[in-house]
């Protein structure tokens, strides 16, 4: 496709300058009139193999699913993000890596990084791994977390992160879905000051005796203390100790899946999203240049970690396929106080900033301390993910951490888009408060109402994507037909992204959250079913509903209506203990705030549990409860607004 002459312009790494508002609506509208055309010259960002022979050949519509872009393409993700650079920017530094301890940091050039992937790939390797194994990664906050990642692209193995604070029993599930042939960890991780058994919480996990499919464990020496190993167990540093720093980069096809990363639905267990090779990478790098306005040279810390997707795309694959300096924070902004993150931002001369609103909210708590000893002078742009930004954070980051000089890129998105989807553009959008602004480059939002009807201009409703675009996922892992029902079946021929939004008359997007059972609890998703599935599972439990309600620094809370088991004695100690049991069962992320005991649920004479009204009720709103004559017992409602919880 490279001989074709088109109009579209490639936007590529050394673009220097931000696109004018008038180039941007121009660039979008041919990027929805002409996809194919736009994501060609796009693709052309990367370093292939083998050329692709068809750009864009996609179907939304239920039952017959498809999404292939880049067809006939391959290419390597590692070699993209590593390789390519190493003939110019060898000496450049790839990360930062600055850990959890104040004053201990860390440069790793692109050689380096070069060498130590192709280290532990060749030590994978050794150990059998094979294009397509999967393998679980769940580390820290350390460099070695991208290494596993970028050692696994470079073979072809298919890695899942797993969030460092899931329990053991998550970890569990997790390898026994996606079959995991191997697991690299850490003996611990360090967060805030504390130390989290990261290899014991495997351990428990492959304890399991359903956990079968594991044949090896990796483990890195983060701590350097001596730990006993279990059978089928060896440290990182002996693995690759006789490891050569080279290592061939596999051809992949543009549709061979990178990485499997879990997340929360509203229902049943989290999902397998499978991303692949050729797409994800062009939406990766594309978006990470365009939107941050990334320029080469520039410091760029994304403070969200490697287990979510967001560390994926713009920590580890965006910034290094842009040869960025992507900086890699161990710790948490609060630790040892407020003042770190400005310490940070003034000791690697950091320009972009990327990070949630929950981490705004909690910096903000302690007035203006934040701002203390730093002069965040070299801060350009400052991002935002994960939910909805309210007013006041999004005044306190501007004036406070940007001093008011900095453009602030409210970035919506999801495990599922792979990428930044609604998104001010750093330099060309201008911005409201509150708005992620407009759609990027070949992403068609819409708003639907609850039927499916389109609504026109300035409106609030469903939001849904009426086509695809390449940093989609594919598929849930070993589960297509789920994929299909969960974000093509509500309405036709498109993709539903159980995001509510409103649309004001400049055009521009305002998310106003989840409409179906997600929670977002400090940017972190969680089922309410999987939540509810813990509960039940303590013995003392018959019955549980989890709602969210609005807290002011994790955004939303979680509160747990409980029925106890007939005869069961409900005390203080018991309430503990089942706050414990999540804790432990799930992840500390997953904790309930707020537990109220209750004799009976308010359900429909079917048996469903009506958590519109125990939303209102834990929200304190109980003037506009609606329609409770449907109820088997309305008398319910009553007794638990007369026992619930004051906040
Ligand atoms: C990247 C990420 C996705 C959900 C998404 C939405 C919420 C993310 C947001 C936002 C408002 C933003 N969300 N970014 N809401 N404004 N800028 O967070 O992925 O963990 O899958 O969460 O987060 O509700 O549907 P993920």
């Amino acid at each position: 496709m490279t001989s074709k002459s088109y109009s579209i312009p490639k936007i590529n790494h050394n673009q220097s300058n931000p696109l004018t508002m008038e180039q941007y609506k121009e660039l979008y509208k041919a990027s929805i009139e002409t996809p194919d055309e736009f994501w060609d010259a796009q693709g052309q960002r990367l370093d292939w193999m083998t050329p692709y022979t068809k750009v864009k050949q996609t179907r939304f519509n239920k039952g017959n699913v498809n999404i292939d872009w880049y067809a006939g393409g391959k290419l390597n993700v590692s070699s993209n993000c590593i390789d390519r650079h190493l003939s110019q920017h060898a000496d450049e530094t790839a990360i930062i890596w600055e850990a959890d301890s104040p004053g201990h940091s860390q440069h790793i050039s692109y050689q380096q990084l070069h060498d130590e992937v192709c280290k532990l790939a060749n030590g994978l390797k050794s150990l059998g791994v094979n294009k397509g194994d999967r393998v679980v990664i769940y580390m820290p906050m350390v460099p070695e977390a991208a290494y596993a990642m970028l050692a696994c692209a470079r073979l072809g193995a298919i890695h899942s992160v797993i969030f460092a604070g899931f329990s053991p029993h998550a970890i569990a599930d997790r390898i026994i879905d996606c079959e995991a042939k191997i697991v690299i960890t850490s003996d611990i991780s360090k967060r805030g000051g504390k130390s989290l058994p990261l290899k014991a919480n495997v351990d428990e996990a492959l304890a399991r005796d359903d956990v079968t499919c594991v044949e090896q464990t990796i483990i890195f020496n983060h701590d350097d203390v001596e730990m006993p190993l279990l059978d089928k167990q060896i440290w990182w540093h002996k693995l690759t100790e006789n490891c050569a720093v080279t290592c061939p980069a596999e051809p992949m096809d543009a549709e061979d899946p990178l990485f499997i990363l879990y997340t929360s639905g509203s229902t049943g267990q989290p999902k397998g999203l499978v991303h692949t090779t050729g797409g994800y990478l062009v939406y990766a790098s594309l978006t990470h240049q365009m939107i941050f306005d990334y320029k080469p040279g520039e410091v760029y810390w994304c403070a969200a970690d490697v287990g979510w997707v967001t560390g994926h795309t713009y920590i580890v694959y965006g910034p290094l396929a842009n040869r960025a300096t992507t900086l890699m924070f161990e710790g948490v902004p609060t630790y040892p106080d407020e003042r770190r993150i400005g310490q940070i931002i003034d000791n690697h001369k950091v320009n972009i900033l990327y990070t949630a609103p929950t981490a705004i909210r909690a910096l903000m708590a302690k007035g203006n301390l934040a701002a203390q000893d730093s002069h965040r002078d070299t801060l350009r742009i400052l991002g935002s993910v994960g939910e909805p930004i309210n007013p006041e954070a999004w005044h306190w980051y501007n004036d406070v951490v940007g001093k008011s000089k900095c453009e602030i890129i409210d970035t919506w998105w999801q495990t599922e888009t792979g990428g930044a989807m609604i998104t001010p553009l750093a330099g060309t959008t201008k911005l409201k408060p509150g708005s992620a602004t407009f759609p990027f480059f070949g992403i068609q939002p819409a708003l639907v109402d609850a039927e499916g009807n389109e609504l026109e201009g300035e409106n609030e409703g469903n939001l849904i994507i009426k086509d695809s675009w390449p940093g989609q996922a594919r598929t849930i892992y070993g589960d297509h037909k789920r994929f299909e029902e969960t974000y093509f079946s509500a309405y036709e021929n498109v993709y539903f992204t159980g995001d509510g939004c409103k649309r004001d008359n400049d055009g521009y997007y305002w998310i106003t959250g989840r409409v179906d059972d997600v929670l977002n609890v400090s940017g972190h998703r969680l089922g309410t079913a999987e939540i509810e599935s813990s509960l039940v599972a303590h013995e003392k439990i018959a019955e549980a509903a989890v709602v969210g309600y609005p807290h002011d620094i994790k955004g939303q809370g979680i509160y747990v209506y409980i029925t106890p088991i007939s005869g069961t004695e409900v005390t203080e100690d018991l309430t503990k203990a089942i706050r414990e049991w999540v804790r432990h069962d799930l992840s500390p992320i997953a904790t309930p705030d707020m537990i109220q005991w209750t004799n009976g649920l308010p359900k429909t004479r079917s048996g469903k549990i009506m958590r519109r009204i125990l939303r209102k009720i834990a929200a304190n709103d109980y003037a506009q409860l609606g329609d409770t004559s449907t109820l088997a017992d309305p008398s319910v409602v009553d007794t638990i607004i007369e026992n619930r919880l004051n906040r």
